[in-house]
């Protein structure tokens, strides 16, 4: 029948793995690891689990052909083969996974001291403890290491986390940078698009209101250009438009001069920190920068060739006024260029 007094009496849950643990004994004097031995098996650990060796090249053996079965070193550290730290230092090269409790009848405190801070999980004077103190010492040392090897575990876990966090990050860096592009660029020209032109404009009014400076803007528009679509065909149309943007984006130079596809066939730069006078010398630059480009126009009335009709304005950004106002002036000025015959350049 059950006994419940021996089973209140009995030490704390132990559980029975434990008592199973495959200990490797590493000693060279028999009455000692007789001595151990009889101590296990008071507290029921099971010596059938038990591997004895008489010294480190031994013990090294064993270690080797016993796969990762061991789990604790017991480790005598007066050996034919080694004494001393250095006895420790060989098992422990060879098996830094195994928690090793020292066994020694050397009491020079201070080898214990550097043994535990070199990683031993404990140190026993030869002698000097009973059954229940090398219970617990074995108990508190296979508990420690299991937490060493969960916080290792952790460890990889988290690594592998932080990694694939910043392989995300990357993603989502590639995937703002397509969408910046979609949302900033034009397809059919791959310049910048008019919502970036809006926005430039106006961040480049208020840096230049604070800097008193002048900014110029020049509205493009293509020549007869639903003809050129009538004559040539849609895709032509398309194509002459890529090949114009091209040659005009090539114009400019400087890091804050922009240009963009305003609308269908018209394209606008702004020029910040360029006055008219400036701006009027660009604006012939990308009206003779399309002339080279000698695409043939046959239903044009300016020639038998793609021209540009140009508008220039440029203001000094002020609080009172808005950008709106510049390309209202730009817009007057390329309409005059237009009702003036077109192939020009008007401010
Ligand atoms: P103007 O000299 O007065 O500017 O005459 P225009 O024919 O160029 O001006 P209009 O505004 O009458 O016509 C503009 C044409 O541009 C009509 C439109 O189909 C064409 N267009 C606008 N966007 C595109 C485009 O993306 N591709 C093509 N192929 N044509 C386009
Ligand atoms: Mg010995
Ligand atoms: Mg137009
Ligand atoms: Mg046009
Ligand atoms: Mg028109």
């Amino acid at each position: 029948m059950f006994d419940k007094n021996v089973a209140l009496l009995s030490e704390p849950a132990s559980g029975d793995a434990e008592k199973h643990v495959q200990i490797l004994m590493v000693e060279d004097d028999y009455q000692d690891v007789q001595l151990l031995k009889a101590l296990l098996s008071q507290q029921e650990y099971c010596l059938d689990a038990m591997t004895h060796a008489q010294s480190i090249s031994e013990a090294l053996d064993c270690l080797r052909s016993s796969g990762d079965s061991i789990e604790l070193v017991i480790l005598d550290l007066s050996l034919p083969d080694a004494q001393g730290l250095d006895a420790y230092h060989k098992i422990c090269s060879s098996c830094s996974e195994v928690p090793i409790i020292i066994h020694s009848g050397n009491i020079d405190e201070s080898i214990a001291i550097e043994a535990v801070q070199r990683g031993a999980q404990d140190y026993l004077v030869k002698g000097k403890f009973d059954g229940h103190l090398l219970g617990r010492t074995i108990r508190y040392a296979l508990e420690r290491h299991q937490q060493y090897l969960e916080l290792q575990s952790e460890k990889l876990k988290l690594q592998a986390i932080t990694a694939a966090l910043q392989h995300s990050n990357q993603q989502l860096e590639v995937t703002n940078q397509a969408l910046e592009q979609l949302a900033t660029i034009d397809e059919l020209t791959q310049i910048y698009n008019r919502r970036r032109f809006d926005e430039v404009l106006w961040a480049e009014w208020r840096r230049l209101a604070r800097e008193d400076s002048p900014l110029s803007l020049i509205m493009c528009d293509v020549d007869h250009f639903k003809a050129y679509n009538d004559t040539y065909g849609h895709p032509a149309g398309d194509a002459c438009l890529q090949q114009v943007a091209a040659a005009i984006a090539n114009i400019v130079q400087r890091p804050a001069d922009l240009v963009a596809r305003y609308g269908g066939e018209e394209f606008a730069f702004i020029l910040p920190n360029t006055d008219l006078k400036g701006a009027t010398h660009i604006a012939k630059d990308i009206q003779a920068a399309v002339q080279r480009l000698n695409l043939p126009h046959l239903a044009s009335s300016t020639g038998d060739q793609v021209t540009l009709s140009l508008g220039v304005a440029s203001m000094i950004p002020h609080q009172d006024v808005s950008p709106v106002q510049l390309v209202e002036a730009a817009d007057r000025a390329l309409y005059t260029a237009k009702r003036l015959g077109r192939n020009q350049t008007q401010v």
